[in-house]
């Protein structure tokens, strides 16, 4: 079969783990693409001829990178919290005050769709400067059927827009709306009205809720969770980012793909965690914007096996972070995790994290031909640099 393209003479981590669980760097190896799929990936004296061929000269190549917790689309900025904040207040307390993510609300309320998209696209383009390929988007800033759904099609056409991949997350169970009392009342909208219209347009691919104090309550999620199960889509969660309400071990319960922030998880959390194959997601923007001092349990995971992913959770309020590579640095840094852990987090987990891990996440014949390459010698350098790009090339669904 005809190659529509081949990379050679490429460094190769595939993402793809052996026997056992390392992943091996390959020497002198070749990936071919046709009509956007990966055909081969392996020595070149079995590769297939191609119509072009591109000389790596011993480049690095990873999967494309995958950011799976984003909240870009939104309008406005909160330069103005983030100074109160510098000048003692705490998040939670920015939120009691009725600035928080109600703020950003009033913003993207007034947003029409082309403002959204107009006003996301510099942060996708920051992240695709970094090799991302696939990045997934939430709503959460809208609070009601038509401004949630208006977001998520704003995250569809980023889609038409540039080359990449977006997965959507409806996250109408974010915050209550501006002047709203009653939170199940809320939720009821959430039910009734938000999630009909969204999965109506087909604009839903999974359902986040916030679970926390300044949030939503677990009995409260698992509603939210009901509906979404009730309609065939897969459910995430924020929890544990501020405190413990058990948020991880609630969705862990539902089968969901990932319980994202997880600071203050503890071992009942983690235990269902791993037994339900729930990815945890590590934010470490957040962590570092909003000067938290808990750390999420690294090494229990670890030994517990639960999946570990990285994503920046670019928001205006508790992480303005549109750099991958720095939300690697930071998990090492600040996390310990090892650089190669980091690597695993923004590819294999993080596809996870987003149910696209058959078609991507890792460089395998039959996935998308969705590439990052390199102007560096180890893996662990990609975590290494501190605010320093060294992508060389971006490739997404075969195309350069
Ligand atoms: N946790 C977060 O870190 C973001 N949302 C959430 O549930 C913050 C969103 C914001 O402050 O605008
Ligand atoms: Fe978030």
């Amino acid at each position: 079969m005809l190659a529509d393209l081949i990379f050679v003479n490429g460094r190769v981590w595939t993402g793809e783990p052996d026997g056992k669980g390392q992943v091996k760097l390959q020497e002198d190896c070749a990936i071919a693409t046709r009509s956007g799929r990966i055909i081969h990936a392996g020595p070149r004296k079995s590769a297939p001829e191609a119509r072009k061929t591109i000389d790596l000269e011993g480049r690095l190549v990873t999967p494309g990178l995958i950011d799976c917790h984003t909240h870009i689309v939104h309008a406005g900025n909160r330069a103005n919290e983030w100074q109160m904040r510098l000048e003692g207040a705490s998040y939670e307390e920015v939120a009691r005050a009725g600035g928080g993510i109600v703020s950003t609300v009033k913003a993207v309320r007034k947003a029409s769709e082309d403002e959204l998209v107009a006003a996301s696209l510099p942060r996708l383009d920051a992240l695709i400067a970094e090799g991302v390929t696939t990045i997934e988007v939430k709503s959460g800033y809208g609070l009601d059927a038509e401004n949630e759904a208006k977001m998520l099609r704003a995250a569809r056409r980023l889609e038409r827009t540039r080359a990449i991949t977006v997965r959507t997350a409806h996250l109408g169970a974010h915050a209550m709306p501006p002047g709203a009392k009653d939170k199940d009342a809320y939720i009821t909208d959430v039910i009734e009205r938000q999630l009909p219209l969204a999965v109506g347009e087909a604009l839903v691919d999974a359902v986040d809720a916030f679970c926390e104090g300044i949030a939503f309550s677990p009995e409260q999620v698992a509603r939210v969770f009901d509906a979404a199960h009730a309609q065939g889509i897969r459910v995430k969660i924020h929890a544990e980012q501020l405190s413990n309400l058990g948020g991880a071990k609630l969705a862990a319960k539902y089968g969901a793909l990932s319980a994202d922030h997880i600071e203050y998880l503890d071992s009942a959390g983690i235990k269902a965690m791993a037994k339900a194959g729930t990815v945890g997601v590590l934010l470490p923007g957040a962590y570092y914007f909003i000067k938290e001092k808990r750390k999420p349990p690294v090494a229990a995971l670890r030994k517990a096996g639960v999946p570990m992913a990285v994503a920046t959770d670019c928001n205006p309020g508790s992480s303005p972070l549109t750099s991958l590579l720095l939300a690697m640095n930071m998990a090492c840094t600040f996390f310990g995790l090892t650089p190669e852990e980091a690597l695993a987090g923004v590819t294999r987990h993080a596809a996870r994290a987003l149910d696209v891990l058959h078609e991507s996440g890792t460089i395998a014949p039959a996935k998308w031909c969705d590439l990052a390459i390199w102007d560096v010698a180890a893996p662990a350098e990609l975590s290494y640099r501190i605010g320093f790009n060294p992508l060389w090339m971006r490739v997404w669904r075969g195309h350069v």
